[in-house]
């Protein structure tokens, strides 16, 4: 990591603890007892601050690069705190899809809900993660004349994850495998709603609004961030796809579930294009079972078909693709205030391009 882009991280994470102490000090004022306070704090410290926070450091750059200046102490910390905010959007969805697709580890360490004494409590600490979020909001930019905007925008985005999860788990039944109905259709509507919407339209749709950039009936700049942020965020997927099957655990910080799981991933959708009626058939009897054997020879005949190089074709094509849609944003903006900009996009871009975790 360069100095710049440590230090970014490390004032980043500064703002991490004041929030959290903001909720703490909520659970003390309503007379909580001091093992809630302090089970809520652990909840917050792990499963909050350890990813990468590319969704969070996000809003602050959006918010520079749309100003166009170094931001005040005060934008600096608003920015962040709804970058922390998104933070807290993404460990609420992680805590229970790590129940859900029955996952060991994430960033490193065990699942919240393997963690002893857990367990099923993880599901009202996942709640408690969403919560913070309106807390927060609420405390800070009730004032403001963006905060429906911002309310409205998590709840939309949040509504669009779950979609997104629904269909995710429910082309996925754990008892019964039929490969047959995965498509890359199927596998791009759900990538589209379970990630692409609050991972990267909500970030740059936040700082819009911090911004001050209004909605507009025509040429919306709402509708034409999301035109191009939809599709980085369907490449992010598919990256997170092509990791569960090729990173090292020890690198991605988590272990793969997508074969055991039945995951309608772009891994089996590019399988199922590229094979022979032979290759098919190790395919339909060893995908989504539970057994560790069955997923190695999946993981064989992945290798088999050549597709690490199918990915980085793939990820070649896409890369130039979304470099294109940049190219439709306006580069001398008419009008007055603060408009949309290329660099935020490319930003986000040459952050997740070739990335390994
Ligand atoms: C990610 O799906 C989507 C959400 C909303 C967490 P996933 O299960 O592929 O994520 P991961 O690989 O991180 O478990
Ligand atoms: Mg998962
Ligand atoms: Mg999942
Ligand atoms: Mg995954």
């Amino acid at each position: 990591m360069s100095d710049a882009k440590a230090l970014k991280r490390q004032k980043f994470e500064a703002v991490y603890p004041i929030l959290r102490d903001e909720l703490l000090a909520y659970l003390k004022q309503e007379g909580m007892p001091e093992d809630a306070i302090s089970w809520y704090k652990r909840n917050l410290d792990y499963n909050v601050p350890g990813g990468k926070l590319n969704r969070g450091i996000s809003v602050v750059d959006s918010v520079e690069i749309l100003k166009g200046r170094k931001l005040s102490d005060d934008e600096y910390f608003k920015s962040a705190l709804l970058g922390w905010c998104i933070e807290l959007l993404q460990a609420f969805f992680l805590v229970s899809d790590d129940m859900m697709d029955q996952s060991v580890t994430r960033r490193g360490q065990p699942c919240w809900y393997r963690v002893e004494g857990v367990s099923y409590i993880a599901i009202n600490d996942s709640f408690m993660l969403e919560g913070a979020i309106y807390y927060l909001l609420k405390k800070h930019f009730r004032s403001e004349p963006y905060y429906v905007h911002l309310l409205e925008l998590f709840h939309d985005t949040t509504f669009q994850t779950e979609l997104g999860q629904l269909i995710d788990l429910i082309t996925a039944p754990e008892d019964h495998v039929d490969l047959s109905k995965f498509s890359l259709a199927k596998h791009q509507k759900i990538v589209i709603y379970k990630t692409a919407y609050y991972s990267f339209y909500l970030p740059v749709a936040l700082a819009m609004y911090m911004c001050g950039i209004p909605h507009t009936p025509s040429n919306d700049p709402y509708e034409l961030a999301q035109s191009i942020l939809i599709p980085l965020g369907e490449y992010f997927q598919v990256q997170d796809d092509f990791l569960d099957f090729a990173a090292p655990p020890e690198v991605l910080g988590k272990i793969g579930t997508d074969i055991i799981d039945n995951k309608c991933s772009w891994c089996i959708n590019t399988a199922l294009a590229l094979a022979t009626p032979e290759q098919r058939k190790v395919l339909d009897e060893n995908y989504g079972r539970k057994d560790a054997e069955a997923e190695k020879r999946v993981k064989a005949l992945y290798e088999e078909i050549g597709i690490r190089q199918k990915y980085a074709e793939y990820e070649e094509a896409a890369y130039k693709r979304i470099m294109g849609l940049i190219q439709t944003i306006p580069e001398q903006p008419s009008g007055e205030g603060v408009t949309l900009k290329r660099e935020v996009f490319k930003v986000f871009l040459d952050k997740i391009y070739k990335r390994q975790k």
